[in-house]
């Protein structure tokens, strides 16, 4: 090796930690906000598929800082969570001291990869001084109404004590166990904050178009909204005055309407089941109650359910259908009740196959011996029969609107966000509640601090354990005796509104107002981000929450733009050298600090920069890292050896001109591995030339090469001769007439055969380049005494004579 990457990185990440290198600045009028997804700080450390994320942006921020443009790249950390408090329960520690410890670890290794970030926005989301946003934000939602306590089915886990999120919870044997400690979850209604979301679902919707990013994210949000236009329509229960409500996007089916299910969770079902069929019912019920919604809905699943002894009438028909229950009717989508039309959707088909209900078809098919799914003509349909979907819909929905028996609704999968924990590490909720379970914001005294205990343990009862905390629980507030909320907040609050956070930063967890005009101009600056990076598996939670809260703050009148992203670019993935996917129980983690200590900072940047376009998944490879290990020191090398010259004997210009080109409009298009190449041609030019090279053309090579590879950058800089830090300096230009090489050389053939080669200017007429081509001394001779036939000549290229 060439030099010593060790004292290299370690003297210029100190240079530009003395030197606030890195600091935002406000003095341009052009900004570029570029934001990673925050990590939440484990206790393992960075992993080297973080690197790939947080090099392309760093690259990209530095790229922008050298183009005069005012940049925001801050860092932080996702620092409530579980797998903390769980640690915690374990070890008997405070999960406050171990996400400190962990995040100084994190730190040490960012400061390490050299990325320029600004050590004055550093913001940690389980600071109080970070939480206090946190809860206010939510004291806005809940008077905009769009907060509520609900009873709702939640994944209840008695082992860890708390109620868990779909993607915390996974199947094992058909049965719903926690992922972190694989013990027993079942659905249980508890007493919950909900955040309305669901009435921003077509906001969310619509947004999308205004944001730059890859359409499979676009779409995986669409779904997830899922919007559904159709009808409500209301039956009676037989010899009851109960009705029941469901949703369809097939009105058109209602003359094969065969029975009624009710998802067996739903409050009704007990209302109206028969005697003799209760016990039955129960039991299917709490067999229910352990599944998950996924595997309800798999298809590949034999149907089951229970007829409820209950006879439902068909307001178009008037005929009587029975009613059932089966889980494959989810309770908490539309109205958790179905009409079954088994002749025309398939799931009905096999409930009705499996249990003996009738199948009725009301669309013309060919083969009867499945469900016809589809449009076709209307058969057996007496009202509709001869019109198209339109105007069957608009027809039999008037028909019933006219009794109040049907409406047109649109309904979203989207859920309401479940916003309460029973954990202790979260931000505690700014609430507490009067004898009469009123709600009081304790808006004058945020922020609403966790206590400090070493008491964590659930509380057994499903509520959190703050509320075996009492000196904290009980409070006073204007004479009146209060008691506290004793949930916390999901994970998911704190990275909703982060991306305000930074800007707001004023050092680390100094927080500006977020309601403040100063705020106001601040926003008005950095709003939207430009860019924003992370993996694809955020791509509807995360993305949809953020969007939702900044969506809210929007219409508050707190930030300036409806959309807080501009552009959203997904990660790929970095795969072990086998093409596996790395995890710690694979073993085949690859930790930065082994490649720092053993090839450099600057080469695992280039590595992972160069190995493939930065949305694919790409295998790590140590050749790759020696490789480029190996390039630094070609480039070092080069440096050190040839002969820096202060004139320019034009030779490189071309070389030059393309590549200050070509370089910068691939930064610009994030196609980073590309734009390496052309630093790598020019490199291997000046080898060519073996000649001296240009400080001009060194010294803008550096200035491009340090987004890459930043350390080993500023010790070249130093090393020929220059002042101050290459981050500093102005983006290269480059000059347009100079970006071909302005020489061609001709060829000469006679008869086909090539004879000779002469240089001219590019663009020299072909009359010209004749004539040049005639008085070449050995042309001449071979012409003399020849008759031409023909002479032919292609500017640029080449002239061909024919002779006899
Ligand atoms: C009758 C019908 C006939 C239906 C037909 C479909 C085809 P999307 O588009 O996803 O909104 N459905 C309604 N609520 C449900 C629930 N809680 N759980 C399970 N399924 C439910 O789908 C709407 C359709 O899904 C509705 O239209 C209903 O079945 C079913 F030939 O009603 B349909």
């Amino acid at each position: 090796m060439e030099f010593s990457h060790k004292a290299i990185e370690k003297k210029w990440q100190k240079f530009w930690k003395e030197n606030n290198a890195f600091a935002t600045k406000n003095k341009s009028d052009k900004k570029a906000y570029i934001l990673d997804m925050f990590p939440y700080p484990s206790g393992a450390g960075l992993h080297v598929g973080h690197t790939k994320g947080y090099t392309a942006t760093d690259i990209y921020s530095r790229f922008k800082r050298l183009n005069g443009y005012d940049v925001l790249h801050p860092m932080g950390y996702d620092a409530f969570g579980l797998p903390a408090e769980q640690y915690a329960l374990k070890t008997g520690n405070d999960p406050r001291d171990f996400t400190i410890k962990n995040i100084e670890n994190f730190r040490v290794q960012l400061e390490k990869m050299g990325y320029s970030y600004d050590p004055n926005k550093e913001i940690i989301t389980s600071d109080p001084n970070y939480y206090k946003t946190t809860q206010w934000i939510f004291i806005q939602l809940y008077k905009k109404g769009l907060a509520e306590i609900r009873n709702v089915n939640v994944n209840w886990c008695p082992e860890l004590g708390t109620a868990l999120a779909n993607e915390e919870v996974i199947n094992v044997d058909g049965k719903m166990v926690s992922e972190v400690g694989g013990f027993e979850v079942f659905k249980k209604p508890m007493r919950q904050w909900v955040l309305k979301i669901t009435e921003y679902a077509d906001r969310l919707l619509k947004g999308l178009d205004d944001i730059d990013m890859p359409k499979s994210i676009k779409d995986l949000q669409k779904n997830w909204i899922g919007k559904s236009e159709g009808t409500l329509i209301e039956f009676d229960v037989k010899n009851t005055n109960k009705k029941l409500n469901v949703f369809t996007t097939r009105i058109d089916t209602i003359y094969g309407v065969s029975y009624l299910v009710v998802a067996p969770e739903n409050k009704i079902v007990e209302e109206i089941t028969i005697d003799s069929k209760k016990k039955e019912v129960e039991q299917y019920v709490s067999k229910t109650l352990s599944k998950s919604d996924i595997e309800r809905q798999d298809e590949s699943k034999p149907k089951s359910g229970v007829s409820i002894g209950q006879y439902a009438i068909n307001p178009i028909t008037k005929e009587e259908v029975p009613i059932w229950i089966s889980d494959y009717v989810l309770n908490d989508y539309a109205t958790g009740i179905v009409m079954a039309v088994p002749a025309h959707d398939s799931r009905d088909w096999e409930f009705a196959k499996k249990f003996k209900l009738p199948i009725k078809f009301v669309l013309k098919a060919e083969d009867e011996s499945k469900a016809f799914i589809g449009k076709s003509e209307y058969v057996n349909s007496k009202l509709i029969e001869g019109m198209n979907f339109e105007k069957a819909k608009e027809t039999l929905v008037k028909l019933l609107s006219k009794e109040n028996k049907g409406s047109i609704k649109v309904n979203y999968k989207l859920r309401d966000w479940l916003f309460s924990r029973q954990r202790f590490y979260g931000e505690p909720f700014p609430v507490a509640f009067d004898d009469e379970q009123n709600i009081v914001l304790l808006e004058k005294s945020l922020p609403v601090e966790l206590p400090k205990t070493d008491y964590i343990k659930p509380s057994g009862t499903g509520e959190s354990p703050l509320a075996n905390i009492k000196e904290w629980l009980n409070i006073d507030l204007d004479n009146k005796k209060l008691v506290r909320e004793t949930n916390t907040m999901p994970q998911s609050a704190g990275s909703s509104w982060y991306h305000l956070a930074y800007i707001l930063a004023k050092g680390p967890n100094e927080f500006i107002n977020i309601d403040s005009p100063e705020a106001k101009k601040l926003f008005k600056k950095w709003l939207p981000v430009d860019l924003y990076l992370g993996g694809q598996e955020h791509a509807v939670g995360h993305l949809l929450y953020i969007r939702f809260w900044h969506q809210v703050l929007f219409d508050l009148g707190i930030v300036s733009t409806p959309e807080p992203f501009n552009k959203l670019i997904n990660q790929g993935m970095v795969l072990d050298n086998s093409g596996t996917k790395m995890s710690k129980s694979k073993g085949n983690v690859v930790n930065p600090d082994d490649i720092i200590e053993s090839h450099g900072a600057d080469a695992l940047r280039l590595f992972i920069a160069f190995m493939g376009p930065i949305e694919a998944s790409l295998q790590w490879s140590e050749s790759g890292l020696d490789s480029a290990r190996k390039w630094i020191d070609r480039v070092y090398r080069m440096v050190d050896t040839f002969e820096i010259s202060k004139t320019n004997d034009g030779s490189l210009d071309v070389a030059y001109n393309k590549m200050v080109k070509s370089f910068g409009q691939m930064i610009s298009d994030y196609k980073f591995n590309t734009a390496i190449s052309q630093l790598m041609v020019f490199v291997n030019e000046i080898y060519s030339q073996q000649k001296q090279v240009y400080i001009e053309h060194i010294k803008n090579f550096l200035i491009m090469l340090s987004i890459i590879t930043p350390h080993i950058c500023e010790e070249l800089w130093q090393k020929i001769g220059q002042k101050n830090s290459v981050c500093d300096q102005v983006w290269p230009t480059f000059d347009d007439k100079k970006l071909v090489d302005n020489v061609v050389t001709i060829a000469v053939q006679i008869n086909g055969k090539l004879r000779a080669t002469f240089e001219t200017a590019r663009g020299t007429k072909s009359n010209v380049i004749l004539d040049m081509a005639k008085k070449i001394d050995s042309i001449q001779t071979q012409l003399e005494n020849k008759k031409i036939i023909k002479e032919i000549a292609v500017q640029d290229k080449i002239v061909n004579f024919v002779i006899k």
